[in-house]
Protein backbone atom coordinates (compact mmCIF):
# COMPACT_ATOMS: atom_id res chain seq x y z
CA UNK A 1 0.00 0.00 0.00
CA UNK A 2 1.34 3.77 -1.46
CA UNK A 3 -0.94 5.30 1.46
CA UNK A 4 1.36 7.43 3.54
CA UNK A 5 1.52 5.77 6.98
CA UNK A 6 1.92 8.87 8.85
CA UNK A 7 -0.48 11.73 7.56
CA UNK A 8 -2.18 13.82 10.38
CA UNK A 9 -5.98 14.60 11.50
CA UNK A 10 -6.40 18.69 11.68
CA UNK A 11 -9.91 18.04 13.65
CA UNK A 12 -11.85 20.97 13.21
CA UNK A 13 -15.10 20.66 15.45
CA UNK A 14 -13.75 23.60 17.24
CA UNK A 15 -14.01 25.54 14.07
CA UNK A 16 -15.90 24.43 10.76
CA UNK A 17 -17.89 22.06 13.91
CA UNK A 18 -18.83 25.86 15.52
CA UNK A 19 -20.46 26.82 11.93
CA UNK A 20 -22.97 23.82 12.13
CA UNK A 21 -26.26 25.67 13.10
CA UNK A 22 -27.05 24.22 16.51
CA UNK A 23 -23.52 24.57 17.91
CA UNK A 24 -23.31 27.21 20.30
CA UNK A 25 -20.02 25.62 22.51
CA UNK A 26 -19.72 27.66 26.30
CA UNK A 27 -15.61 27.81 26.97
CA UNK A 28 -16.00 24.89 29.15
CA UNK A 29 -17.55 23.02 26.66
CA UNK A 30 -14.84 23.84 24.11
CA UNK A 31 -12.06 23.05 27.01
CA UNK A 32 -13.72 20.05 27.48
CA UNK A 33 -13.93 18.76 23.22
CA UNK A 34 -10.28 19.79 22.90
CA UNK A 35 -9.40 17.67 26.03
CA UNK A 36 -11.26 14.72 24.42
CA UNK A 37 -9.59 15.13 20.71
CA UNK A 38 -6.10 15.28 22.59
CA UNK A 39 -7.31 11.71 23.97
CA UNK A 40 -8.33 10.68 20.95
CA UNK A 41 -4.74 11.25 19.51
CA UNK A 42 -5.32 13.96 16.89
CA UNK A 43 -2.75 15.72 15.76
CA UNK A 44 -3.91 19.25 15.30
CA UNK A 45 -7.28 20.88 16.76
CA UNK A 46 -8.49 23.84 14.63
CA UNK A 47 -9.93 26.59 16.14
CA UNK A 48 -11.71 29.34 15.66
CA UNK A 49 -10.69 33.09 14.66
CA UNK A 50 -9.68 35.06 17.92
CA UNK A 51 -10.82 37.75 15.23
CA UNK A 52 -14.48 35.81 15.72
CA UNK A 53 -15.17 37.58 19.71
CA UNK A 54 -13.52 38.06 22.67
CA UNK A 55 -14.33 35.12 24.31
CA UNK A 56 -13.17 33.07 21.01
CA UNK A 57 -9.83 34.85 21.11
CA UNK A 58 -9.64 33.97 25.22
CA UNK A 59 -10.33 30.41 24.90
CA UNK A 60 -7.66 30.10 21.92
CA UNK A 61 -5.14 31.24 24.76
CA UNK A 62 -6.69 29.20 27.27
CA UNK A 63 -6.62 25.62 25.13
CA UNK A 64 -2.94 26.45 23.09
CA UNK A 65 -1.53 27.10 26.68
CA UNK A 66 -2.98 23.85 28.00
CA UNK A 67 0.26 21.82 26.74
CA UNK A 68 -2.01 19.22 24.79
CA UNK A 69 0.18 16.94 22.90
CA UNK A 70 -1.96 18.11 19.59
CA UNK A 71 -1.08 21.19 18.37
CA UNK A 72 -3.59 24.22 18.25
CA UNK A 73 -3.78 26.04 15.15
CA UNK A 74 -6.47 28.93 14.83
CA UNK A 75 -8.44 29.48 11.29
CA UNK A 76 -7.81 33.26 10.10
CA UNK A 77 -8.63 35.49 7.07
CA UNK A 78 -5.63 36.59 5.19
CA UNK A 79 -5.17 39.93 6.94
CA UNK A 80 -2.72 41.57 9.07
CA UNK A 81 -5.29 41.87 11.75
CA UNK A 82 -6.38 38.30 12.39
CA UNK A 83 -2.73 37.15 12.10
CA UNK A 84 -1.75 39.83 14.49
CA UNK A 85 -4.40 38.47 17.13
CA UNK A 86 -3.57 34.34 16.34
CA UNK A 87 0.45 35.59 17.25
CA UNK A 88 -0.76 37.00 20.86
CA UNK A 89 -2.92 34.46 21.93
CA UNK A 90 -0.36 32.17 21.68
CA UNK A 91 -1.40 30.13 18.53
CA UNK A 92 0.85 26.89 17.46
CA UNK A 93 -0.06 27.59 13.70
CA UNK A 94 -2.67 30.07 11.53
CA UNK A 95 -4.59 28.19 8.70
CA UNK A 96 -5.19 31.41 6.30
CA UNK A 97 -7.50 31.40 3.67
CA UNK A 98 -8.64 33.42 0.88
CA UNK A 99 -11.11 32.97 -2.08
CA UNK A 100 -9.79 32.09 -5.33
CA UNK A 101 -12.85 30.97 -7.45
CA UNK A 102 -14.61 33.91 -9.27
CA UNK A 103 -17.85 33.18 -7.99
CA UNK A 104 -16.78 33.79 -4.35
CA UNK A 105 -13.94 36.45 -4.94
CA UNK A 106 -16.57 38.42 -6.82
CA UNK A 107 -18.94 37.82 -3.95
CA UNK A 108 -15.96 38.10 -1.17
CA UNK A 109 -13.22 40.40 -2.07
CA UNK A 110 -13.24 41.63 -5.69
CA UNK A 111 -9.56 41.36 -5.56
CA UNK A 112 -7.75 39.57 -8.52
CA UNK A 113 -5.24 36.67 -8.43
CA UNK A 114 -2.51 38.27 -8.13
CA UNK A 115 -3.47 41.29 -6.11
CA UNK A 116 -4.99 38.09 -3.63
CA UNK A 117 -1.10 36.59 -3.77
CA UNK A 118 0.75 39.96 -2.65
CA UNK A 119 -1.82 40.39 0.61
CA UNK A 120 -0.61 36.93 1.70
CA UNK A 121 2.71 38.04 1.23
CA UNK A 122 2.40 40.45 3.64
CA UNK A 123 0.65 38.34 5.94
CA UNK A 124 3.19 35.21 5.88
CA UNK A 125 5.66 37.62 6.02
CA UNK A 126 4.25 38.54 9.40
CA UNK A 127 3.40 35.20 10.56
CA UNK A 128 7.00 34.51 9.73
CA UNK A 129 8.60 36.22 12.34
CA UNK A 130 7.10 33.77 15.27
CA UNK A 131 7.66 30.38 15.77
CA UNK A 132 3.88 29.77 14.27
CA UNK A 133 3.36 27.24 11.25
CA UNK A 134 1.84 28.67 8.22
CA UNK A 135 -1.02 27.34 5.98
CA UNK A 136 -2.62 28.88 3.22
CA UNK A 137 -5.62 27.56 1.81
CA UNK A 138 -7.68 28.56 -1.23
CA UNK A 139 -11.40 28.80 -0.57
CA UNK A 140 -13.68 26.94 -2.83
CA UNK A 141 -10.63 25.67 -5.13
CA UNK A 142 -12.96 23.10 -6.91
CA UNK A 143 -14.16 26.10 -9.07
CA UNK A 144 -11.12 27.77 -8.92
CA UNK A 145 -9.04 27.29 -13.02
CA UNK A 146 -6.35 25.15 -12.27
CA UNK A 147 -3.99 28.00 -13.90
CA UNK A 148 -4.57 30.41 -10.99
CA UNK A 149 -4.53 27.44 -8.23
CA UNK A 150 -0.98 26.35 -9.32
CA UNK A 151 -0.14 30.10 -9.50
CA UNK A 152 -1.17 30.68 -5.88
CA UNK A 153 0.24 27.52 -4.54
CA UNK A 154 3.93 27.70 -6.27
CA UNK A 155 3.64 31.48 -4.58
CA UNK A 156 3.20 30.44 -1.32
CA UNK A 157 5.47 27.26 -1.54
CA UNK A 158 8.01 29.65 -2.43
CA UNK A 159 6.95 32.03 0.78
CA UNK A 160 8.34 29.04 2.70
CA UNK A 161 5.00 28.01 4.46
CA UNK A 162 4.50 24.48 5.95
CA UNK A 163 1.29 23.79 3.92
CA UNK A 164 -0.90 24.78 1.42
CA UNK A 165 -4.44 23.88 1.50
CA UNK A 166 -7.22 22.69 -0.83
CA UNK A 167 -10.73 22.81 0.27
CA UNK A 168 -14.22 21.54 -1.55
CA UNK A 169 -16.10 24.92 0.31
CA UNK A 170 -19.32 23.85 -1.61
CA UNK A 171 -18.87 19.93 -1.48
CA UNK A 172 -19.15 19.96 -5.38
CA UNK A 173 -15.98 17.86 -6.38
CA UNK A 174 -15.26 14.19 -7.22
CA UNK A 175 -13.12 11.67 -5.58
CA UNK A 176 -11.29 11.67 -9.09
CA UNK A 177 -11.50 15.62 -9.48
CA UNK A 178 -9.65 15.87 -5.74
CA UNK A 179 -7.11 13.18 -7.29
CA UNK A 180 -6.45 14.78 -10.15
CA UNK A 181 -6.09 18.78 -8.46
CA UNK A 182 -3.89 16.96 -5.58
CA UNK A 183 -1.74 15.63 -7.73
CA UNK A 184 -1.00 18.63 -9.66
CA UNK A 185 -0.79 21.09 -6.34
CA UNK A 186 1.79 17.90 -5.03
CA UNK A 187 3.87 18.45 -8.60
CA UNK A 188 4.34 22.35 -7.79
CA UNK A 189 5.31 22.35 -4.14
CA UNK A 190 7.52 20.90 -1.67
CA UNK A 191 5.46 21.90 0.95
CA UNK A 192 2.81 19.45 2.84
CA UNK A 193 -0.45 19.24 1.53
CA UNK A 194 -4.06 19.81 3.40
CA UNK A 195 -7.65 19.02 2.43
CA UNK A 196 -10.93 20.04 3.71
CA UNK A 197 -14.23 18.95 1.78
CA UNK A 198 -18.00 19.35 2.64
CA UNK A 199 -20.33 16.41 2.14
CA UNK A 200 -22.68 18.58 -0.28
CA UNK A 201 -22.50 15.78 -2.96
CA UNK A 202 -21.79 12.67 -0.52
CA UNK A 203 -18.26 12.55 -1.35
CA UNK A 204 -16.57 14.18 1.67
CA UNK A 205 -14.82 10.85 2.85
CA UNK A 206 -14.50 9.79 -0.08
CA UNK A 207 -12.61 12.79 -1.42
CA UNK A 208 -10.68 12.96 1.70
CA UNK A 209 -8.99 10.00 1.07
CA UNK A 210 -8.24 10.42 -2.45
CA UNK A 211 -6.59 13.44 -1.76
CA UNK A 212 -4.94 11.41 0.83
CA UNK A 213 -4.21 8.57 -1.81
CA UNK A 214 -2.68 11.50 -4.58
CA UNK A 215 0.03 12.58 -1.88
CA UNK A 216 -1.83 14.64 0.84
CA UNK A 217 -0.61 14.77 4.37
CA UNK A 218 -3.26 16.62 6.18
CA UNK A 219 -7.09 15.83 6.30
CA UNK A 220 -9.95 17.94 8.08
CA UNK A 221 -12.04 16.24 10.32
CA UNK A 222 -14.71 17.58 12.77
CA UNK A 223 -16.67 15.09 15.03
CA UNK A 224 -19.94 13.43 13.37
CA UNK A 225 -19.04 15.91 10.53
CA UNK A 226 -20.49 18.81 11.93
CA UNK A 227 -19.56 22.24 10.31
CA UNK A 228 -21.71 24.99 7.89
CA UNK A 229 -24.91 22.93 5.80
CA UNK A 230 -24.53 19.30 6.30
CA UNK A 231 -20.80 19.51 7.35
CA UNK A 232 -17.57 17.61 6.17
CA UNK A 233 -16.00 14.43 6.29
CA UNK A 234 -16.74 12.98 10.26
CA UNK A 235 -13.68 12.10 11.90
CA UNK A 236 -15.49 8.33 12.75
CA UNK A 237 -15.94 8.10 9.35
CA UNK A 238 -12.70 9.03 7.83
CA UNK A 239 -10.96 6.52 10.67
CA UNK A 240 -13.63 3.96 9.26
CA UNK A 241 -12.47 4.51 5.68
CA UNK A 242 -8.87 3.55 6.72
CA UNK A 243 -9.15 0.70 9.47
CA UNK A 244 -11.53 -0.96 6.64
CA UNK A 245 -8.21 -0.54 4.43
CA UNK A 246 -5.69 -1.29 7.14
CA UNK A 247 -5.84 -0.78 11.04
CA UNK A 248 -2.23 0.18 11.00
CA UNK A 249 -3.24 3.88 9.50
CA UNK A 250 -5.43 4.12 12.66
CA UNK A 251 -3.30 2.51 14.96
CA UNK A 252 -2.27 5.16 16.78
CA UNK A 253 -5.10 6.72 17.73
CA UNK A 254 -7.88 5.54 21.05
CA UNK A 255 -10.43 4.12 19.15
CA UNK A 256 -12.42 3.18 22.24
CA UNK A 257 -12.73 6.68 22.83
CA UNK A 258 -14.62 7.66 19.88
CA UNK A 259 -18.49 6.89 20.78
CA UNK A 260 -18.01 9.11 23.63
CA UNK A 261 -16.73 11.69 21.51
CA UNK A 262 -19.25 11.28 19.13
CA UNK A 263 -22.23 11.16 21.81
CA UNK A 264 -20.48 14.07 23.51
CA UNK A 265 -20.78 16.35 20.68
CA UNK A 266 -24.23 15.30 19.75
CA UNK A 267 -25.38 16.21 23.20
CA UNK A 268 -23.58 19.45 22.71
CA UNK A 269 -25.07 20.26 19.76
CA UNK A 270 -28.65 19.02 20.43
CA UNK A 271 -29.00 16.45 18.00
CA UNK A 272 -28.66 12.16 17.49
CA UNK A 273 -25.84 9.94 16.41
CA UNK A 274 -27.72 9.12 12.83
CA UNK A 275 -28.51 5.13 13.46
CA UNK A 276 -26.14 4.70 10.23
CA UNK A 277 -23.42 6.49 11.51
CA UNK A 278 -20.14 5.08 10.86
CA UNK A 279 -18.39 2.99 13.90
CA UNK A 280 -20.92 4.33 16.59
CA UNK A 281 -24.25 4.18 15.31
CA UNK A 282 -27.21 2.09 16.54
CA UNK A 283 -26.61 -0.53 14.03
CA UNK A 284 -23.24 -0.33 12.88
CA UNK A 285 -22.86 -4.17 13.78
CA UNK A 286 -26.34 -5.40 13.98
CA UNK A 287 -26.43 -8.78 11.91
CA UNK A 288 -29.81 -9.37 10.59
CA UNK A 289 -31.12 -11.86 7.66
CA UNK A 290 -30.05 -16.22 8.82
CA UNK A 291 -27.49 -16.14 5.91
CA UNK A 292 -25.52 -13.06 7.69
CA UNK A 293 -25.83 -14.03 10.90
CA UNK A 294 -24.59 -18.02 9.98
CA UNK A 295 -21.66 -16.82 8.77
CA UNK A 296 -20.98 -13.89 11.70
CA UNK A 297 -21.59 -16.22 14.44
CA UNK A 298 -18.77 -18.97 12.42
CA UNK A 299 -16.07 -16.07 11.81
CA UNK A 300 -17.09 -12.68 12.63
CA UNK A 301 -14.95 -11.24 9.77
CA UNK A 302 -17.42 -12.79 7.23
CA UNK A 303 -19.73 -9.33 7.06
CA UNK A 304 -17.81 -7.12 9.47
CA UNK A 305 -14.65 -5.56 8.63
CA UNK A 306 -14.11 -3.39 11.48
CA UNK A 307 -14.16 -5.07 14.33
CA UNK A 308 -16.73 -3.99 17.12
CA UNK A 309 -14.60 -4.48 20.07
CA UNK A 310 -11.71 -2.13 18.74
CA UNK A 311 -14.11 1.04 19.30
CA UNK A 312 -15.60 -0.40 22.53
CA UNK A 313 -18.50 -1.94 20.29
CA UNK A 314 -20.83 -5.22 20.88
CA UNK A 315 -22.19 -6.57 18.13
CA UNK A 316 -25.77 -7.91 17.79
CA UNK A 317 -27.54 -10.71 16.02
CA UNK A 318 -31.21 -10.34 15.87
CA UNK A 319 -33.33 -13.24 15.51
CA UNK A 320 -36.81 -12.38 16.19
CA UNK A 321 -37.89 -11.55 12.76
CA UNK A 322 -38.96 -13.86 9.78
CA UNK A 323 -35.47 -13.66 8.14
CA UNK A 324 -34.07 -14.92 10.98
CA UNK A 325 -32.04 -18.77 10.40
CA UNK A 326 -31.30 -22.04 12.65
CA UNK A 327 -27.60 -20.98 14.05
CA UNK A 328 -28.58 -17.74 14.96
CA UNK A 329 -31.59 -19.55 17.14
CA UNK A 330 -29.07 -22.38 17.94
CA UNK A 331 -26.50 -19.73 19.42
CA UNK A 332 -29.20 -17.87 21.32
CA UNK A 333 -30.49 -20.83 22.99
CA UNK A 334 -27.18 -21.88 23.83
CA UNK A 335 -26.56 -18.21 25.83
CA UNK A 336 -29.79 -19.31 27.39
CA UNK A 337 -28.21 -22.54 28.59
CA UNK A 338 -30.78 -24.65 26.72
CA UNK A 339 -29.35 -27.29 24.09
CA UNK A 340 -31.05 -27.61 20.68
CA UNK A 341 -30.58 -30.53 18.30
CA UNK A 342 -30.19 -29.35 14.75
CA UNK A 343 -33.83 -30.89 13.96
CA UNK A 344 -34.88 -28.73 17.39
CA UNK A 345 -33.14 -25.35 15.90
CA UNK A 346 -34.48 -25.89 12.42
CA UNK A 347 -38.20 -26.21 14.03
CA UNK A 348 -38.20 -23.75 16.34
CA UNK A 349 -36.81 -21.14 13.46
CA UNK A 350 -39.54 -22.37 11.07
CA UNK A 351 -42.31 -21.23 14.48
CA UNK A 352 -40.76 -18.20 14.28
CA UNK A 353 -40.53 -17.59 11.03
CA UNK A 354 -44.76 -18.39 10.72
CA UNK A 355 -45.11 -16.25 14.00
CA UNK A 356 -43.50 -13.13 12.18
CA UNK A 357 -45.35 -13.23 9.66
CA UNK A 358 -48.32 -12.81 12.15
CA UNK A 359 -46.98 -9.97 14.11
CA UNK A 360 -43.71 -8.01 15.06
CA UNK A 361 -41.97 -9.75 17.53
CA UNK A 362 -39.26 -8.86 20.33
CA UNK A 363 -36.40 -10.90 21.75
CA UNK A 364 -38.58 -11.99 24.74
CA UNK A 365 -40.96 -14.23 22.18
CA UNK A 366 -38.01 -16.19 21.11
CA UNK A 367 -36.98 -16.95 24.53
CA UNK A 368 -40.13 -17.79 25.65
CA UNK A 369 -40.47 -19.95 22.38
CA UNK A 370 -36.59 -21.31 23.20
CA UNK A 371 -38.16 -22.23 26.63
CA UNK A 372 -40.12 -24.40 25.89
CA UNK A 373 -38.17 -26.71 24.55
CA UNK A 374 -36.30 -26.75 27.16
CA UNK A 375 -39.45 -28.26 28.83
C1 LIG B 1 -15.74 28.26 5.09
C2 LIG B 1 -14.26 28.11 4.98
C3 LIG B 1 -13.76 26.71 4.89
C4 LIG B 1 -12.25 26.79 4.97
C5 LIG B 1 -11.48 25.57 4.69
C6 LIG B 1 -10.00 25.73 4.75
C7 LIG B 1 -14.17 26.07 3.53
O1 LIG B 1 -16.43 28.11 4.10
O2 LIG B 1 -16.20 28.58 6.18
O3 LIG B 1 -9.53 26.66 5.38
O4 LIG B 1 -9.29 24.90 4.16
O5 LIG B 1 -14.90 25.10 3.54
O6 LIG B 1 -13.75 26.61 2.52
O7 LIG B 1 -14.28 25.90 5.91
CU1 LIG C 1 -15.43 24.29 5.41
Amino acid sequence: MDLPERFSLVETTLREGEQFATAHFTSEQRLTIARALDAFGVEYIELTSPAASPQSARDLATIAGLGLKARVLTHIRCHLDDARLAVEHGAHGVNMLFATSEQLRRASHGRTIEELIEQAQMVINYVKQYDVEIRFSCEDTFRTPLDDLLKVYRAMDALGIERVGLADTVGIATPRQVYDVVRAVREVVSCDIEFHGHDDGGCAIANAYSALEAGATHIDVSVLGIGERNGIAPLGGFIARLATLDERLVARYNLELLSDLDQMIADFVGVQIPFNNYITGATAFSHKAGMHTKAVLNDPRSYEVLDPARFGRKRTVAVAHRLTGWHAIAERARELGIVLSEAQARAAASRLKALADERVLDADDVDELLFEYAE
